[in-house]
C-alpha cells in the first residue's frame, strides 16, 4: 500500500479524463477485462486497441508499439493482478527507456472480474515502489483526480517513460467490449497507419 494513502479514483472517470487528454492520435492499450471495458465505453478511437483474453499483456503491447512508432505517445492501461502477472515488463522497460511511453496501472487490490480476491496490492506490495526498483524514475501515485490528470498531461508532454497508479474502487466496468479479435486487431492496424 501507498505511504501517503491516495484518493480511491474510479475507473471509468479517470479514464475518460485520459481519453479527454489525447490529442495526437496517441495509442491506448487497454488490458483484459474492466481496463479494455472502460476504455471502450470512454469512446472508441481507432487508435486505441483492446487486448481480449491474456493477462499481464497490456504493458508488454504497448512496449512493442512505443518501440516500433517511436513518434506516437502509447499509454497501457493495465489491472494490478494482470501487472502481478507480468512485473519483468518493468525492469525491460527500464532498461530500453521507451521515450513514448506511459503505463497507467488502475489498482482496485483485486482480482476484481474473476471473484474480487485480493491481490498482493491489498496487503503490502506498492507498485510505485515496484516501479522505482525496477528503475522507472517518473512513477508516482494520482493523488485524486487533478493528480491524475497532472500527471498524465506531463507523461503525454515530456520524454517517458512513465509510470503512473490509481488506486480505484470496486464499482464494475460500465460496458463491454465487442469480443471479435480479428476486427479489433485490422481496426487498431489501420489506426496506427500500418493496414490500408
Ligand atoms: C494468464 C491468465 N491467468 C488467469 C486468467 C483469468 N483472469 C482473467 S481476468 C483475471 C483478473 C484480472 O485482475 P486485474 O488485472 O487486477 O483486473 P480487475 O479484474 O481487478 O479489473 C483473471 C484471474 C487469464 N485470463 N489469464
Amino acid at each position: 500500500m501507498p505511504p501517503n494513502e491516495p484518493k480511491i479514483l474510479n475507473r471509468f472517470d479517470i479514464t475518460k479524463r485520459l481519453v479527454a487528454l489525447l490529442k495526437h492520435d496517441e495509442a491506448v492499450v487497454g488490458g483484459i477485462g474492466n481496463t479494455n471495458f472502460d476504455l471502450w465505453a470512454a469512446g472508441r478511437r481507432p487508435q486505441n486497441f483492446y487486448m481480449l483474453g491474456s493477462m499481464g499483456l497490456a504493458i508488454p503491447i504497448a512496449l512493442g508499439i512505443a518501440l516500433a512508432q517511436p513518434k506516437r505517445k502509447v499509454v497501457a492501461l493495465e489491472g494490478d493482478g494482470s501487472l502481478l502477472m507480468q512485473l519483468g515488463a518493468l525492469t525491460t522497460i527500464a532498461t530500453l527507456k521507451p521515450k513514448n511511453l506511459v503505463i497507467v496501472v488502475m489498482d482496485n487490490r483485486t482480482y476484481q472480474i474473476t471473484g474480487s480476491q485480493p491481490t498482493a496490492s491489498a496487503f503490502d506490495a506498492d507498485f510505485v515502489a515496484l516501479a522505482r526498483g525496477a528503475g522507472i524514475q517518473q512513477s508516482d501515485w494520482a493523488l485524486d483526480e487533478a493528480s491524475f490528470e497532472q500527471l498524465v498531461a506531463r507523461a503525454l508532454a515530456q520524454d517517458g517513460p512513465t509510470f503512473i497508479a490509481a488506486h480505484i474502487d470496486d464499482k464494475p466496468a460500465v460496458a463491454t467490449t465487442e469480443r471479435d479479435p480479428a476486427l479489433l486487431r485490422d481496426r487498431f492496424m489501420r489506426g496506427l497507419g500500418v493496414r490500408e
